[in-house]
């Protein structure tokens, strides 16, 4: 027998914001083994186990697109070569855009997208050519919470202590452990978390965490509340309450920077902290310690993940975690120090307020409600309504890339017949999803390790400066193309040049400089494109290349500077957050149902991703119903048992499971399972569509459109002659 031929390479995953630095033997031009490379990483050697399941589904071992699909007219799909697909694709889009104007055309940015930096830069290229104001992307349908707080509050451009700096540390409704989500919203190193929280520890930090369910991050806490969902904004509004009321605010702080002290301290009279433990059914003496400890702080870092942001109220529980952050002035000041200013594009950092945008007040606005972009971006959740308005500038073309809006987006009925209306669906992605199956293209992509990279994504966010660039470490299969391509292709067969430039959050596409100006007849080279982007960093594209492991500068850190001017000011109070908190002072408790079932992630898939890898399937054939064991006694519900879980939006059928970290009266179970419309059989179906529990039209918030995704109100039933062991 032949000896394998083997090699040993450097790259990257590419999951998640992480970006781990891995090492992975090649045997016979196939990925056998891979290892955490501690070579420069910023973590140490990490890894989870998310980074062996990228492997796994380039070797075939879970589903996979590839080459590209094209829907046929008995609903079936047939492959076609890439190239043939734009072909038809472009044609289409340039019938629509003479026909209709560039609004007729829309493109959402899924969390695959969010990876693929070349995919992701041509898009936007793409779309600042068109000139089409629909850019959606996921973010509008996860935290945008935190958006219409920069938008309300203001942004504090010094940013916010890192951890390594922190003396207190509260995180509210988030679990990094599980999902490595870290700065700029929550806090945490998205790397190597629990060694991030262990040394927060060792340090001396005190650590607050707030969460429905006592979340492998909890073990951490020195003080951990565990309310009922929901109540975040009270609970934050008694903390500020708190601080006012005992003078534990910084003066200087909010005396230079901020505005409307005088209207939060009426708005938030009527929160006193015995208001707050009543309605989220926790100790008053936890919100007035943690008052204390947040107070008392001398580099405060706040944040929040998920939870706060879906559950109801979350744009002003998202509001008022903030404006408790900038009560006690948990921000960077001039002289403080900078860890990390970037590496492949290194910035200069001031203290500077600047004041609220109220973008969502401007135009362009939607057709379908009256509201305006965040961050660039139009509401997600209001795609099904820009589809099917009665307007001529409804959207009837639809790039889904790296996404499954049709799950994410929940209300399957409202969302599923609005995608049916469309002229032009495409799914630009490596797997056959829900909206995959019912576009009219999909487009088979490149997965990590069969492209080159760049660690773009994630270049200011780790705790240390680093960057690393990775070839394609194995072949791609023969069909599939690469995200960029894709953008590239079709804008060219439009007769459209696009330009790459390094585009970051808050910048405006056509208004950036340099550019790298990609012609419509040769097709443009990633290394050469790779290249550009390194053009103004620290370190140039050769340098970056010889070093495989990736590079850790040495002298990459800073300090914040002092203001350039006077800068803006953060308004902690505006007129329409004040009436916000008024209504929820008085509000009534909803007493509709018995439970309330909270959002969740699990360690083995990314939302959709990897989900059906054998991991992750080991561990959930089903996403279950995770309940605390007590209510289940009391309710007369088996481990195992099938249960129909009940909202006033609709219903979804699963397993129970037992799961004491959760408090009683909360359930919790994650999403992206099962059927778009589950058929009954959750077994069958893979899972359950949490998604058929919420509404499109129900319950959304003002500005963003927010639809209720934690805290919802649901009662669980065992399903009738339905029982599995
Ligand atoms: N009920 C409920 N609904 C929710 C949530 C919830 O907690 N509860 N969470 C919300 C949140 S936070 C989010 S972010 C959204 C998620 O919404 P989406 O981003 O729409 O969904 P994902 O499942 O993350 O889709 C990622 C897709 O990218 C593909 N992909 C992976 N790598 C690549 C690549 O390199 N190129 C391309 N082209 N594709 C790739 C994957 O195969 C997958 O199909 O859902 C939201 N919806
Ligand atoms: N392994 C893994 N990692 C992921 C993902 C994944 O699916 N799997 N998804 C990625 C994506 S798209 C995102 S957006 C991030 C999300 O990252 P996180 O926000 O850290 O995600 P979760 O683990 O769902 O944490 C949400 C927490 O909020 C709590 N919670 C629910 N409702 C409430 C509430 O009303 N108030 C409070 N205070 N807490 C509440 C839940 O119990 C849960 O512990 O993770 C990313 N990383
Ligand atoms: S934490 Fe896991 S999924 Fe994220 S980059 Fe690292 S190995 Fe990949
Ligand atoms: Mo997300």
């Amino acid at each position: 027998m032949a000896t394998p031929q083997t090699s040993t390479v450097k790259t990257f995953c590419r999951n998640c914001g992480a970006q781990c630095s891995m090492e992975i033997d090649i045997e016979d031009g196939r990925m056998a083994r891979a290892r955490p490379d501690a070579t420069a990483s910023p973590y140490g050697g990490y890894m989870c186990p998310k980074g062996l399941a990228a492997i796994d589904l380039h070797n075939g071992l879970e589903a996979r697109v590839l080459s590209s699909l094209k829907r046929t007219a008995d609903g079936r799909y047939t492959a076609i070569a890439a190239g043939a697909a734009l072909d038809e694709i472009a044609s289409k889009l340039s019938l629509l855009l003479e026909k209709h104007g560039p609004r007729s055309i829309a493109v959402y940015h899924g969390t695959g997208a969010y990876r693929s930096v070349l995919g992701g830069l041509l898009e936007r290229a793409w779309v600042s050519e068109l000139g089409t104001p629909n850019f959606f992307s996921s973010m509008t349908i996860d935290q945008s919470a935190k958006w219409v707080t920069a938008a309300r509050l203001g942004i504090m451009a010094s940013g916010k202590h890192a951890m390594r700096d922190a003396d207190v540390i509260m995180l509210a409704g988030g679990n990094p452990i599980v999902s490595h989500q870290g700065v700029p919203y929550a806090v945490s190193e998205t790397g190597a978390p629990a060694k991030a929280f262990e040394a927060a520890r060792a340090r001396g930090c005190k650590i607050i965490i707030v969460d429905p369910r006592r979340t492998e991050t909890a073990r951490f806490a020195d003080l951990f509340i565990q309310p009922l969902p929901g109540h975040d904004a009270v609970i934050f509004a008694a903390i500020a309450h708190a601080l006012l009321r005992d003078d534990r605010i910084d003066h200087a702080f909010c005396e230079r920077w901020c505005i409307q002290l005088e209207a939060l301290r009426a708005a938030v009279a009527p929160f006193p902290p015995c208001l707050a433990a009543d309605r989220a059914d926790v100790p008053v003496e936890q919100i007035e310690l943690a008052a204390q400890w947040l107070g008392n702080a001398a580099r405060p870092l706040m944040g929040s993940g998920t939870g706060p942001s879906m559950a109801d109220h979350s744009n002003l529980a998202d509001h008022m975690i903030e404006t408790v952050n900038a009560l006690i002035g948990g921000y960077r000041r001039a002289g403080d120090p900078i860890r990390n200013v970037g590496t492949l594009r290194p910035k200069q950092t001031f203290e500077l307020a600047v004041s609220p945008s109220r973008s969502f007040a401007s135009e362009p606005k939607c057709v379908s409600q009256d509201t305006g972009p965040l961050m660039g971006e139009l509401p997600t959740a209001l795609i099904p309504g820009e589809i099917t308005a009665d307007h001529p500038d409804r959207i009837r073309a639809l790039i889904v890339f790296g996404g499954d809006p049709l799950m994410a987006l929940g209300d399957p009925a409202v969302a599923k017949s609005a995608f049916e209306q469309l002229e032009l669906l495409v799914s630009l992605d490596c797997r056959q999803n829900e909206t995959g199956g019912l576009a009219d293209y999909v487009i088979g992509t490149t997965q990590q390790f069969e492209r080159p990279e760049i660690t773009a994504g994630g270049d200011s966010m780790y705790p240390l400066p680093f960057a690393q660039y990775t070839p394609a470490i194995v072949p791609p299969p023969p069909g599939v193309i690469d995200d960029w391509e894709f953008f590239w292709g079709v804008a060219a067969r439009m007769g459209i040049p696009l330009t790459l430039k390094y585009w970051q959050y808050g910048l405006n596409y056509a208004e950036i400089a340099p550019g790298m100006t990609l012609g419509v007849g040769e097709k443009p080279d990633a290394d050469d494109m790779l290249r550009f982007l390194c053009s103004q960093g620290a370190v140039d594209f050769d340098t970056l290349r010889a070093n495989p492991g990736g590079i850790r500068r040495e002298n990459g850190g800073g300090e914040v500077l002092a203001p350039p001017g006077d800068g803006g000011r953060l308004e902690l109070c505006p007129s329409d957050v004040a009436g916000e908190l008024a209504a929820l002072a008085c509000a009534t408790p909803e007493t509709s149902h018995r439970y309330r079932l909270t959002c969740r992630r699990i360690a083995e898939a990314v939302n959709s991703a990897f989900r059906d890898s054998a991991r992750a399937r080991k561990r959930h054939p089903v996403n279950y119903l995770f309940m605390n064991p007590d209510d289940m006694r009391v309710d007369g519900i088996d481990e195992n048992q099938m249960v129909d879980i009940i909202s006033s939006a609709g219903s979804a059928r699963s397993l129970a499971r037992a799961d004491d970290r959760l408090r009683r009266g909360v359930v919790s179970m994650t999403h992206m399972f099962g059927k778009l419309i589950g058929s009954g059989d959750p077994l069958l179906d893979g899972g359950a569509n949490v998604g058929q529990l919420t509404s499109l039209t129900h319950d959304l918030q003002p500005i963003n459109f927010m639809p209720r995704f934690s805290a919802i109100p649901v009662d669980v039933r065992p399903a009738i002659g339905a029982r599995h062991e």
